[in-house]
């Protein structure tokens, strides 16, 4: 069943020239882009996005990750996409993701981990209502 997720390149991806690299690769599974923007976002955006982490004591300095530079917003579509994402992405930290994913293959970090992705089709709904509020 085709299913739309939103995806976030994180400003390290920006910043390590990894944007082709990882857009390839979800393109080569065969999702296609739907929607994508390249922007900066601010604390209350991050707040917004990260809702069900800002009491968390790794978030202050996650807070100040994402905003640290620019990003770069999509929202992909195709068969599960949301699981899909997630498989292609890898574990959350870097140093522990399997090898052939993207944290795996280019983050030694838990933090700098490069992607986001939905973790669910409800919050898959919500994310994209959040960064792209006129997508149909
Ligand atoms: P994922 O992005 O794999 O779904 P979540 O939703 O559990 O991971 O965490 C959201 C983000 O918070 C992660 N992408 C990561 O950047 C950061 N994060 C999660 N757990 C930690 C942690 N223990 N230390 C530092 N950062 C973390």
């Amino acid at each position: 069943m085709s299913q739309r997720t939103l995806v976030l390149l994180k400003p390290d991806t920006v910043r390590r020239g990894l944007v082709g690299e990882v857009l390839g690769r979800f393109e080569a599974k065969g999702l296609r882009i739907v929607a994508m923007d390249q922007r900066r976002i601010d604390g209350e955006q991050a707040d917004q996005h990260y809702a069900e982490h800002v009491e968390r004591d790794f978030y202050p300095p996650l807070r100040d990750f994402v905003t640290s530079g620019p990003l770069v917003a999509l929202v992909l579509e195709g068969d599960e996409a949301v699981e899909v994402v997630r498989l292609l992405n890898g574990a959350t930290d870097g140093r522990k993701a399997a090898p052939g994913t993207i944290r795996g293959d280019f983050s030694l970090s838990n933090r700098e981990n490069l992607v986001h992705g939905s973790d669910s089709p409800e919050s898959a709904d919500r994310e994209i209502k959040l960064w792209f509020p006129d997508f149909p």
